[in-house]
């Protein structure tokens, strides 16, 4: 490593003057930049999202790092507006999962509208939720609308859902490339989630992330990606 931040806790730096410092990461050699991009560009073809979770524990360093990797992620302003909040606790999933599918019964039922139900069919997603307990781990992602001071003033945030998004694709990276599995799922709506795991009035669900190995009976939708050619657009 070449470079490295300071150790020490991050404080708000509002108002404050600029102060650059240098930034001179060792170049890398061509072949290297190849091999590295190749590799991870050949990795990240084969990251499946998953929906069904063996209950095996997977490494808890392996989870950290993937969260502090994905708090690495460039933000607005560099105000870092996430909070990860990482679920264990079978009562709390438990919690969770009948919350998420009483919710999910009425959107399935009719809420999300034909279009978007016929948009799903292909994935065979339905309003039952078993990797909410399954999974040994649950992310639960939240944006940080704003700041939010002890003393109760706030400050503006900006970006926040580019800044969450960038965020939240760093940890799935992190985590496919440490061979775990997840699933960016998006209950709707979710206020339930900052009541049941008690978070600050700033803070709104962005996504719930179950983390496992997939169950040994795993199946995933057969489904293409888009490849390079329909994706690109080079001027
Ligand atoms: N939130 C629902 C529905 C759903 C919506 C989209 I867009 C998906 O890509 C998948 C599911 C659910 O979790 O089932």
């Amino acid at each position: 490593m070449t470079t490295s931040q300071p150790a020490g806790e991050w404080a708000p730096i509002y108002g404050e003057p600029y102060q650059p410092v240098p930034y001179r990461p060792a170049r890398m050699p061509a072949e290297e930049s190849l091999r590295n991009s190749a590799d991870l560009r050949q990795r990240m073809e084969a990251r499946r999202t998953v929906r069904m979770f063996s209950t095996e524990p997977v490494p808890e360093q392996v989870v950290l790092d993937a969260i502090a990797t994905a708090s690495t992620a460039p933000s607005g302003a560099h105000q870092q507006p996430w909070t990860f909040v990482l679920v264990e606790d079978p009562g709390l999933r438990k919690q969770i999962r009948a919350a998420a599918e009483e919710e999910e019964r009425i959107s399935y039922q009719g809420r999300l509208g034909e279009e978007w139900l016929s948009a799903l069919r292909p994935l065979g997603t339905d309003a039952d939720k078993p990797h909410l307990t399954d999974a040994p781990y649950l992310i639960v992602v939240f944006q940080q609308r704003y700041y939010l001071e002890e003393d109760g003033s706030t400050h503006k945030h900006y970006y926040v859902d580019e800044s969450v998004g960038i965020a939240v694709g760093m940890l799935l990276t992190s985590l496919h490339v440490a061979g775990l599995a997840a699933l960016t799922h998006t209950p709707s709506p979710m206020r339930f989630l900052g009541e049941v795991l008690d978070r600050p009035r700033n803070e709104k669900a962005f996504a719930v992330i179950p983390v496992g190995y997939p169950a040994e009976d795993c199946v995933v939708p057969d489904i293409r990606r888009k490849s390079l050619d329909q994706v690109l657009v080079r001027r």
